[in-house]
């Protein structure tokens, strides 16, 4: 894998979608990013001494809606091999310590003369309780926070992407199915009532677990039903009455 280090960069995922000419595989990794990007035109905070990466991939095989919640079984696996702390995921992709954000995703496709993947995932290690007053984060944590250690930004990034680059290989060779079982007891939503875009519409249900294909399976008064793409807002989990 080529692992590309840059101290200051808008965002990894621009970099990437602006350089897709670069090989497949091409890793970058960003110690600080000022124009970070979350999902649907949210910002990403990225102080120094967090994590920041993206990895490029081309042609990607099979359902690549699916690589948001690869990125976050990536994540969670890495928090917990370095620090023995369980995240759990709030789908399809946020990671959560003791109920509070800790981890962000956001993959980008461009399809051109070929389909081209941005899997970008940026985890809060170093931050400080001031930081994350200064930057207005009331419902996030970092790892630093969680355990009292400092973490070596540059190679955690570069493990990630070595992690994540190996899911995504066995996803093309086996589906989601192999990564069902970690994914759905990570899930926090599991049994809890949650809030979810459906048809088009917001509705309340419960979340019953995930389907093999990935989807949401909720329940409400008029049945199960699957959602397969949006937010699921938790009730009690970041400020959802
Ligand atoms: C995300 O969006 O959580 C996706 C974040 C992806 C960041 C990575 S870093 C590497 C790559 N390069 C990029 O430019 N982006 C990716 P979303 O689910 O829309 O959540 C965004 C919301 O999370 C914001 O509106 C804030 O409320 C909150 N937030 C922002 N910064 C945060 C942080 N550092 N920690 C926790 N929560 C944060």
């Amino acid at each position: 894998m080529n692992i590309l280090y840059f101290e200051t960069l808008g965002s990894t995922n621009t970099y990437l979608k602006e350089h897709l000419e670069l090989p497949h595989e091409t890793a970058v990794v960003a110690d600080i990013q000022t124009l970070g990007k979350g999902r649907l035109g949210r910002q990403w905070a990225q102080p120094p001494g967090n994590l920041a990466a993206s990895l490029l991939v081309h042609d990607p095989k099979g359902d690549f809606s699916l690589y948001p919640l690869l990125c976050a079984l990536a994540g969670a696996d890495l928090v917990e091999a370095h620090t023995g702390l369980q995240p759990g995921i709030k789908w399809p992709n946020d990671l959560v310590l003791n109920g509070r954000k800790i981890c962000g995703i956001l993959c980008e496709s461009s399809i051109g003369t070929r389909v081209s993947v941005v899997c970008g995932i940026g985890i809060n290690l170093n931050l400080t309780a001031e930081e994350l007053g200064e930057e207005q984060l009331p419902f996030a944590t970092s790892l630093h926070l969680e355990t009292g250690r400092h973490y070596d930004a540059r190679a955690l990034a570069a493990e990630l992407m070595e992690r994540l680059a190996g899911y995504l290989h066995r996803y093309a060779e086996e589906g989601f199915k192999p990564f069902l079982l970690s994914y759905e007891q990570k899930l926090v939503n599991c049994g809890k009532e949650v809030q979810v875009l459906y048809e088009g519409r917001t509705v309340q249900a419960t979340c019953l677990g995930i389907a093999e294909n990935g989807h949401l399976l909720c329940k409400d008064e008029s049945g199960t039903f699957e959602v397969h793409s949006g937010e699921a807002s938790v009730r009690g989990l970041y400020g959802y009455i």
